[in-house]
């Protein structure tokens, strides 16, 4: 009795002590779901401690991307027909939406690591890493959560600066999804797709919602009147019945948005320290910033690759 109470003691002052030491490498290892408890109850011959519990692991999938591919992760607004609506976002194109959903995605390009160019238009943004990318050891589900909660959450947080006089009514959500594209003619004809995908939508809206605002039609009339027209037929119904001619509306809305890394030169003011002439005083110090930078331009032809050659160039 007099032995257990003396053990029991023991145990009360060493194990305090002994976690507090090992709390740091409790901390590192937290992703292996260690516990203090698991390592004092199981021990593997002295070796490195496993539970029981461990072999859970291996159920876990390998989502590896594989090498020397363009990883491209596409992000897509959840239900934002209504989303759109309970907001009441201006119809067909909201700047205020759009603006948003590219500060947005300059916060995952300026916080995320080793994306080189990114593409949105409507509720969509793709982001393109490097080939030579080995974040997260190229974990697919990686890429995917991390830049859609990034996303997401930046949506909420920079509402207010675009919104000024709508209220965030609920969260809004986004879905994700990775894409490995081998070659760089396949990444350019992704990104081509997505832009005329833009093009063809914005086409359609535009008419749909001149011919419904300012022309009365109901929602089915406008759709029965654009059912099986060609490109040329709207073109025709906005010049002729609005006077508008296509090519003149604004190029964010008929291109989408590109960010590309411009370098930027950024000066302020600081207090010299040390001890030479300068010391106590204001000086301005210059700094070189990367900055993901907006352009609403042709990425289809070959201009925008040849102006900007470093975004395939190995990194
Ligand atoms: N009025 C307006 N609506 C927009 C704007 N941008 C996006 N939207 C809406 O967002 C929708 C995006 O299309 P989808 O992604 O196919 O539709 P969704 O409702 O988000 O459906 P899921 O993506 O399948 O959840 C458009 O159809 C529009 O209704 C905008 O600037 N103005
Ligand atoms: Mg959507």
């Amino acid at each position: 009795m007099q032995l257990m109470w003396h053990l029991n003691s023991l145990t009360d002052l060493i194990l305090p002590t002994t976690l507090r030491i090992l709390k740091p490498w409790f901390k590192r290892r937290a992703s292996n779901t260690f516990s203090p408890v698991s390592l004092f109850t199981t021990s593997c011959g002295g070796s490195m401690a496993k539970t029981k519990f461990e072999y859970v692991r291996k159920f876990e999938t390998d989502d590896t991307c594989l090498r020397n591919c363009w990883i491209v992760v596409r992000l897509d607004g959840r239900n934002f027909h209504k989303f759109a609506e309970d907001h009441k976002f201006k119809k067909p194109n909201d700047d205020r939406a759009i603006h948003l959903m590219t500060r947005c995605a300059q916060a995952v390009m300026e916080c995320l690591e080793d994306i080189v160019v990114a593409y949105g238009q409507s509720d969509e943004y793709s982001f393109v890493f490097k080939k030579e990318s080995n974040w997260f050891k190229r974990r697919a589900s990686k890429f995917m959560t991390h830049v859609a909660s990034h996303f997401s959450s930046s949506y909420v947080f920079y509402w207010k600066d675009y919104f000024h006089d709508q209220e965030l009514l609920y969260p809004p959500g986004f879905d994700g999804r990775v894409i490995l594209y081998p070659s760089d003619q396949n990444l350019r004809d992704y990104l081509s797709w997505r832009q005329a995908d833009c093009h063809v939508n914005n086409l359609y809206n535009t008419v749909f919602w001149n011919l419904v605002l300012k022309g009365g039609l109901t929602n089915t009339q406008a759709e029965e009147r654009l059912r099986g027209t060609l490109s040329s037929d709207k073109n025709e119904i906005l010049f002729s019945e609005f006077s508008i001619n296509y090519n003149n509306e604004p190029l964010m809305y008929r291109k989408g948005t590109v960010l590309v890394w411009t370098k930027e030169v950024e000066t302020r003011t600081k207090n010299a320290k040390g001890s030479g002439e300068e010391k106590g005083n204001d000086i301005v110090v210059e700094k070189s910033v990367k900055k993901a930078t907006p352009l609403h331009c042709d990425l289809i032809g070959d201009k925008f690759w040849e102006e900007h050659p470093d975004i395939l160039m190995d990194h």
